[in-house]
């Protein structure tokens, strides 16, 4: 394996990269940002950053700059101390979040992601539906999820059984792990989730343990990790920056600051991933733009009145579906369209009708 290869560049990328550009650009993976600066990698050196202001001119959409784990081209100076990112390779995926706000906003959390480990504690971080919105999410970028419950010292085995059936009802396919960060043989276990040139995200609320788990990894206390808070359990926000390790064995791992809010996702692909059954049933709804609501020849509806779709999960599904704004701008769309269209055919009516 050459220095980049270590760093995750494999033939995907090799299909992608345009060769002319890099003469006299390199290719490197960005490790860390941090504004508008940058740390990126060659796999030898770390090295800082900046994007040209051309670059900088010309995009206005977040989704155009380099996120951790995008690669980009860069130019080397300095005995490669520092570089200017000249453009970015196209993405295996993009992890994103809708900022809150009215407009839709991104927020990127990382890219060229191969698995994202979902983290919840089992203590009282432990929640299906958060659960579900970082599989959707997840589910929109062709990404591998898994889940890892943390701090199985705190919860008796039983219960942490029932917890992982809970999660399996309505995720039949994932795999789950309990584990503690205080237990080594847990960890040494853990490890073997962690294939080397693949890159690892781990996502999760604010003291979980996701940089507990990432300091065990690497058998350092390289990364700040802060108790919860006493009150009320939750975490104290302690990374406050995205960085990407490679571990010993050669893989790759993204940590996270944990997130405050899941912004629900755009896509409806997403949702169609994670609520599948529901997704199949609503092909043989009567309506196309059925909302699985009030319309009569739902099939979604006959499907909880037939006891195939829970309504539990359903009612996540409405709400997710209600709240992804996607949705809501499409929706705005076609109402919009339908009055256009309604506007044509009753002028188009009422021409006829008058040239009788
Ligand atoms: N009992 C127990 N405590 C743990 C475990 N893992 C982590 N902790 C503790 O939980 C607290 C928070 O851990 P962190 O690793 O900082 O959590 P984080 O997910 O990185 O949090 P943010 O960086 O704020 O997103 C620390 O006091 C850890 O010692 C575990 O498996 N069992
Ligand atoms: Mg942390
Ligand atoms: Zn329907």
């Amino acid at each position: 394996m050459n220095d980049i290869e270590k760093l995750g560049f494999d033939e995907w990328f090799q299909d992608k990269i345009e060769t002319e550009k890099l003469n006299g650009f390199k290719a490197a993976r960005v490790i860390c940002v941090n504004k508008n600066s940058f740390i990126v990698s060659n796999g030898v050196n770390d090295i800082y950053a900046e994007l040209t202001g051309k670059y900088l001119f010309n995009s206005d959409s977040v989704l155009d700059f380099p996120t951790v784990g995008d690669w980009v081209y860069v130019q080397l100076f300095d005995d490669d101390s520092l570089a200017i990112i000249h453009d970015i390779l196209p993405r295996k995926s993009l992890l994103k979040r809708k900022t809150s706000g009215k407009k839709i906003e991104y927020q990127l959390i990382a890219a060229n992601i191969d698995t994202a480990i979902i983290m919840q504690s089992l203590d009282n971080n432990y929640n299906l539906r958060r659960l579900e919105r970082y599989l959707v999410m997840i589910n929109e970028s062709h990404i591998t999820p898994v889940i890892f419950l943390s701090k199985s010292d705190l919860l008796s085995a039983d219960e942490i059984e029932k917890r992982k059936n809970d999660i399996l009802k309505i995720m039949p396919e994932i795999k789950i792990e309990a584990f503690s960060n205080n237990n080594l043989e847990d960890v040494e276990r853990i490890k073997t989730y962690f294939t080397p040139a693949k890159t690892f995200c781990l996502l999760g609320s604010s003291g979980v343990g996701k940089t507990t788990l990432l300091n065990n990894l690497i058998h350092e206390e390289l990364y700040k990790t802060r108790p919860i808070r006493e009150k009320d359990g939750r975490g104290k926000h302690t990374t406050t920056r995205r960085e990407l390790v490679v571990l010993e064995n050669g893989s790759i791992v993204v940590d996270n600051p944990g997130m405050r809010e899941l912004g629900i996702i755009s896509a409806e692909s997403g949702l169609d991933n994670t609520f599948d059954e529901i997704a199949e049933l609503s092909d043989r709804c009567r309506y196309a733009d059925c909302t699985h609501t009030v319309e009569s020849g739902c099939a979604v509806l006959k499907g909880i009145e037939d006891g195939i779709i829970s309504n539990e999960r359903y009612q996540n599904y409405i709400k997710m579906y209600k709240e992804s704004s996607y949705h809501e701008m499409s929706y705005l769309e076609k109402r919009q369209k339908d009055k256009k269209f309604g506007k044509f055919m009753h002028n188009y009516f009422k021409n006829k009708n008058d040239d009788k």
